[in-house]
């Protein structure tokens, strides 16, 4: 069973309350191990020393050896591929494919590529006459913040994390890391990573626990934290937000989504449903920009959801590393019961059952794991729970329309705003539909199809601000400008 520790200031330690939580497995609900749950002093310990940090040798390295540093943090995380893999996949219970095509080689990419982007930043620069006949010359420079609190969910761990880690650490700041409860493992792994290729003691912190009254409130609450990047649920965002603007610190928040597909009549069938089938059931629904809501034209409607039944009912729920396995459990026991009492919702406000609804039949020995089915429902109204709250599994709600009017107003008519996608042959249509969507992500003909220098974030309820190529800049550092008179 392993011991599950804190790392602060290049040490893995445990607490002073000597209080523990346990990891579990959601495949079987096995004991993976005992997280030591970090108080205020192990998140005062770890702002410290990150702050200490950006005054050490951090600090004082260049632009292009701080560059160098996070290339071989992303070295090291492919050379250890299989230990992240293990331990991504022994905290989720997601497929081995899935976490070997996605997570983790995500988790190096994010400080590959923001690493690369930051050596080409350049910033403006201004020349003007003053009044007494001289010259100002006015440049920008862009300096860290200083140490950034990583407030990161259970979904998709380590890419999540370093995400905001990559670029935070690219851009000269120190961090401090409050992983998920339920998925603990990746994060400290790196802290080994850090060690390893020689990042500074202090840079990379990881403090472990919950949000009220442990490790997120008090990194999140703490005056010496400059920034606080957050993905999570909306309600915890407002909590995070609040917390931010004591102090007047900045917040970056990724927060939850409804996200809808629109499907017309004129798109290649097999494209849509196939795309669909993926953002509908990837990861078992748990990704924020995954779909819960399809809007299918009228034409094609029952051939679409006869279609997407049939790919849903192939979704082999099974162990991780079990080649035919194509769905895994959800993320823990409280998780499976929030998408359960969905499931109920809508049966009880009168959804038509296409397929799912329950809890698979398992074998005996993962009968205790957190599975749930594939389910799709048609016949609700747009007033119904499961068409309007994010529900977070591997479930949507299937509606025809007639219109473009009719869908894009449909769409809209919800408080998150995070992604959209539009599956249709024509170019045009695609484009007006996409102006029209109030969304910060919108694919047309794909899904989750990611270039890391675009910009990322959600709208309305679903976040504030962008990170993603020169966005992320933006938040990780401040602009300063500088005016020389000569
Ligand atoms: P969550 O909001 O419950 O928890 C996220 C993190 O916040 C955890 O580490 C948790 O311990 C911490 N936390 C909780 N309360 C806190 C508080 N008061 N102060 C400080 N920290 C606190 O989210 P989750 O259940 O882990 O993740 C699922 C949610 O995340 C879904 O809503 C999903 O849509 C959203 N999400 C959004 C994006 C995006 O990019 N927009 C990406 C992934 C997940
Ligand atoms: O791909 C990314 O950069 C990203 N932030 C994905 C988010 C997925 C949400 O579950």
């Amino acid at each position: 069973m392993k011991e599950i520790k804190n790392f602060i200031n290049g040490e893995f330690v445990t607490n002073t309350s000597g209080k523990t939580f346990e990891d579990r497995n959601p495949v079987d609900n096995s004991l993976i191990g005992t997280i030591y749950e970090a108080g205020k002093p192990e998140a005062d310990a770890a702002v410290a020393a990150a702050k200490a940090a950006l005054k050490g040798p951090w600090g004082k390295l260049s632009v292009v050896e701080r560059v160098k540093m996070l290339d071989e943090v992303a070295k090291e995380i492919n050379r250890r591929f299989d230990d992240f893999l293990q331990a991504e996949i022994a905290d989720t219970g997601k497929p081995k494919h899935l976490a070997s095509h996605v997570d983790i080689p995500r988790g190096a990419a994010n400080f590959q590529i923001f690493a690369d982007t930051i050596k080409n930043m350049s910033t403006e620069s201004f020349e003007m006459r003053t009044p007494d006949g001289k010259t100002a010359l006015s440049y920008g420079v862009r300096v860290p913040r200083g140490v950034i609190a990583v407030v990161c969910p259970w979904n998709l761990p380590l890419l999540l994390m370093t995400w905001k880690a990559g670029p935070a650490l690219a851009c000269g700041n120190t961090v401090v890391i409050k992983p998920s409860e339920e998925t603990p493992l990746t994060a400290t792994l790196l802290g080994e990573v850090m060690n390893k290729v020689g990042v500074p003691k202090g840079v990379y912190n990881v403090v472990h626990g919950f949000g009220p009254d442990s490790a997120g409130a008090f990194l999140t609450s703490h005056p010496d934290v400059n920034g606080i990047t957050f993905t999570g649920e909306t309600r915890t965002g407002t909590a995070i937000m609040q917390a931010g603007a004591v102090g007047i610190r900045p917040v970056s928040l990724e927060l939850g989504g409804k996200n809808a597909a629109l499907v017309f009549a004129d798109c290649d069938f097999q494209v849509a449903v196939d795309t669909v089938t993926r953002s509908c059931f990837e990861n078992a629904g748990q990704v924020c920009l995954g779909t819960e809501r399809v809007y299918v034209q009228r034409p094609i409607f029952d051939k679409f959801v006869a279609a997407l039944k049939e790919k849903a009912e192939t979704m082999k729920p099974g162990r991780p590393f079990d080649e035919d396995t194509k769905i895994g459990p959800l993320v823990s026991k409280e998780h499976q019961r929030k998408v359960l009492s969905y499931y109920q919702k809508a049966k009880d406000e009168g959804a038509t059952i296409v397929t799912g609804g329950g809890i698979p039949e398992m074998p005996d020995e993962l009968k205790d794991g957190c599975w749930v089915q594939p389910t799709i429902w048609t016949g609700l109204p747009e007033t119904a729970s499961v068409v309007i709250e994010e529900v977070f599994g591997p479930c949507c709600h299937i509606s025809p329309f007639d219109t473009e009017e009719e869908v894009v107003e449909k769409v809209n008519n919800n408080a998150y705003g995070l992604a959209t996608s539009i599956y249709t042959q024509d170019i045009s249509r695609a484009n007006r539909v996409a102006k029209q969507i109030e969304v910060g992500l919108c694919w047309i003909n794909s899904w989750f199809l990611r270039d890391l220098r675009t910009p990322f974030g959600g709208s309305k309820q679903s976040g504030i601000g962008r990170e993603g190529g020169v966005h992320s800049f933006e938040f990780y550092t401040e602009l300063r400008n500088v005016m020389l008179k000569y």
